[in-house]
């Protein structure tokens, strides 16, 4: 039986949706145009769909989980589960109005026409706030609504800014934070939610990877301790010795973070010959 997942066939969040399960090991044979795909070395089934359809698939049981914005996912309304957060497909749904247009604050909405294609996010976000607007929904190219007369702000999707930009317009208030993100079906059997820890075990892998360097210094003998208090490695760090008796080489790992201030600390603390290397998965437990 395989774990049926859900990813978007071309748009913004199809790449990285392949480059994820491809970092997670898995491997596929037919070519990535058809709408179902199967794994070759993991019991995983892919469906290709328009993202909009994501979320029902995955409540519905059609598909198991699903790759999708958050965006996407909360404007359905679908019943499912986020089991992940996955750090790609980042934006914000904001307002944005005219640059000529006053904008004192959320109550200066009040009574405006709004255009939008997410009417559900908008709508909850405006009675939150006690903004009583208009919302037109409409089906795509927001940005140019105020312009042609259709409204007078949108809510859309921004991500560089660059659209709003170039239609003369200012992002003047956050409605929600979106990145891509896996949901789940509600009553997936053991045997799927068992195949869907494993994913997860395996992304989890990825991204403490990514999240960490592997470092490795040198460092004379005297000043071990220092060092050592400043890298505390997964455990412990690993400390050898170098054939040049007195010093010694130091393993560790540091986080992404993190790491500018704490080479500067060891600098500091008497350590040379640092390198730093990317680590491809890493499973701490
Ligand atoms: O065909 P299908 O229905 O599957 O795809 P789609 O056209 O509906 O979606 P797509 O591929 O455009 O976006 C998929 C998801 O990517 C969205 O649901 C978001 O979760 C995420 N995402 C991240 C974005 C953006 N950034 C983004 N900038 N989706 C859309 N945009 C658009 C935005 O609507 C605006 O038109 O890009 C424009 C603004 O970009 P900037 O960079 O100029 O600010
Ligand atoms: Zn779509």
């Amino acid at each position: 039986m395989n774990l049926t997942i859900a990813i978007q066939k071309s748009g913004r969040l199809h790449d990285e949706s392949i480059r994820l399960l491809k970092e997670c090991g898995i491997a596929f044979t037919n070519g990535l145009n058809a709408l179902k795909v199967d794994a070759t070395n993991f019991p995983l089934t892919i469906f290709q769909l328009r993202d909009d359809d994501i979320p029902q698939y995955v409540e519905d049981g059609v598909a198991d989980v699903g790759v999708v914005g958050e965006n996407v996912l909360l404007e359905s309304g679908h019943a499912v589960d986020i089991a992940e957060r996955l750090g790609f497909g980042r934006c914000r749904l904001s307002v944005a109005m005219p640059r000529s247009a006053p904008f004192n604050g959320p109550q200066d909405l009040q009574g405006k026409r709004i255009a939008t294609t997410y009417p559900s996010i908008l709508g909850d976000f405006l009675k939150a706030q006690g903004i009583q607007a208009e919302v037109h929904t409409i089906s795509g190219s927001v940005e140019i609504a105020p312009s042609i007369g259709l409204a007078d702000a949108i809510c859309d999707l921004v991500s560089t800014g660059s659209t709003l930009l170039t239609n003369g317009l200012v992002e003047v208030l956050p409605v929600l934070r979106s990145e891509a993100v896996l949901v789940t079906n509600r009553s997936l059997s053991g045997e799927k939610r068992h195949l869907l820890d494993q994913l997860l075990f395996r992304m989890a892998a990825v991204r403490a990877a990514k999240e960490t360097k592997y470092i490795m210094l040198n460092a004379p003998n005297e000043k071990l301790d220092a060092i050592c208090s400043i890298l505390p490695g997964i455990k412990s760090p690993t400390v050898m010795p170098l054939a040049e008796s007195g010093w010694s080489s130091v393993h560790s790992v540091v986080k992404e973070d993190v790491f500018w201030e704490i080479i500067q600390e060891l600098r500091d603390a008497g350590a040379q010959g640092i390198l730093v290397l990317p680590i491809e998965k890493m499973i701490a437990t």
